[in-house]
């Protein structure tokens, strides 16, 4: 049975307790420089690189048990999936998982696990030392279950694509996936394009004339052909970044990347955690973010919520008869991951 219990609310932090953010110093690439911070070796590389990975940002053995949550979860629909046969992987044994891994639907962004993963520590942490303030907000973002050898789904093409509006240049989003099972180079997984994002602003003006791929939204930039001419002509190398369970992978929204499917046996499980500083977002978006939070409903990456999602999955047109509308354990969320809602920083309410 699905629980419908609500979230507990911090007793803390009561309705009318507008949380005032810190004055906002999140200005990352530069004001992290500041002379005589020491910064740590993965912020530099993010900084030089456009990405990183944040060694241990969970330890491995809580990583390990959120894959079970992960793997329970899938097997809790009772469509037949199961983790102990690689046999099972396929469409109509899950729920609606994309060529890409993704999953968007049936509230799977809100369930305990996936708050519980974004709330780590480590996880928090690292986005406050790169942002340079405590007063964050996270996305409600997707779900990867990357399974290996996956005939029944239409291959996944490369789609190398920034996740960020070419107009408005500049550093603005940072992207983050907590990686949860061990992860090599040929385990599937993010690939980004080295340094891309230090070229972002002459690419784009460069680039210009060309014809763009439809996006959805402003803030998706996909690059042709013509666009990965462009980037090897300027020396950046495509990397495939490489993980262990625990690890927390970062990107500048402009450095171009995508993801691959796995070319052995072992799948790709991870969560997609964007932060950035709440000062950054609007009351009306916070306002939806609420609306989005409180409907269970995801958003893409970023976290300022511009776009809200559905959990109603569709197969083949038609709507999945185990679509669900509420998590399957609701989220219990201590002081600081409901500040991550933004809730608190709500201020006519
Ligand atoms: O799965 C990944 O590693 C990257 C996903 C991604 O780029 C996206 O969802 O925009
Ligand atoms: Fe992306």
């Amino acid at each position: 049975m699905l629980s419908v219990q609500a979230p507990v609310a911090p007793s803390t932090l009561l309705k009318h307790d507008v949380v005032e953010p810190a004055i906002n110093t999140a200005t990352p690439s530069t004001s992290s420089q500041k002379e005589n911070v020491e910064l740590d070796a993965w912020h530099r590389d993010l900084l030089r690189d456009g990405y990183c990975v944040v060694k241990g940002a969970i330890p491995q053995e809580r990583a390990l048990q959120y894959a079970d949550k992960m793997h329970g979860w899938l097997e809790g629909f009772n469509l037949g999936y199961d983790r102990n046969d690689l046999s099972t992987v396929h469409k109509d044994k899950l729920p609606l998982i994309t060529e890409k891994g993704m999953c968007l639907n049936y509230a799977v962004t809100h369930e305990d696990f996936v708050w519980k993963i974004r709330s780590e520590p480590g996880v928090v942490g690292a986005f406050s030392k790169f942002l340079g303030t405590e007063d964050l907000i996270v996305s409600f973002d997707a779900v990867n279950f990357g399974f290996p050898n996956r005939k029944d789904l239409a291959p996944n093409k490369p789609w190398p694509h920034q996740d960020q509006d070419p107009l408005k240049p500049g550093f603005r989003c940072l992207q983050g996936l907590v990686n949860l099972l061990p992860n090599g180079p040929d385990d599937g997984g993010l690939i980004v394009c080295k340094g891309s994002h230090e070229l972002s602003t002459q690419f784009h003006e460069e680039m210009a004339w060309e014809e763009k791929i439809p996006a959805w939204t402003n803030e998706w930039y996909g690059f042709t052909d013509k666009g990965m001419q462009w980037l090897k002509d300027h020396g950046c190398e495509w990397v495939k970044v490489c993980a262990e369970p625990g690890d927390l992978l970062l990107w500048d929204s402009r450095t171009a990347h995508y993801n691959l499917s796995s070319k052995t046996k072992q799948p790709r499980f991870c969560v997609y955690t964007c932060f950035m500083p709440v000062a950054d977002a609007s009351q009306e978006d916070l306002k939806r973010k609420k609306d989005a939070f409180e409907r269970r409903v995801g958003t893409t990456h970023w976290p300022n919520a511009r776009h809200t999602g559905s959990n109603v999955a569709k197969r083949d047109g038609v709507d999945d008869p185990h679509n669900r509308d509420r998590p399957v354990e609701e989220p219990q969320l201590d002081e600081r991951a409901f500040r991550l809602t933004g809730i608190p920083y709500i201020k006519d309410e």
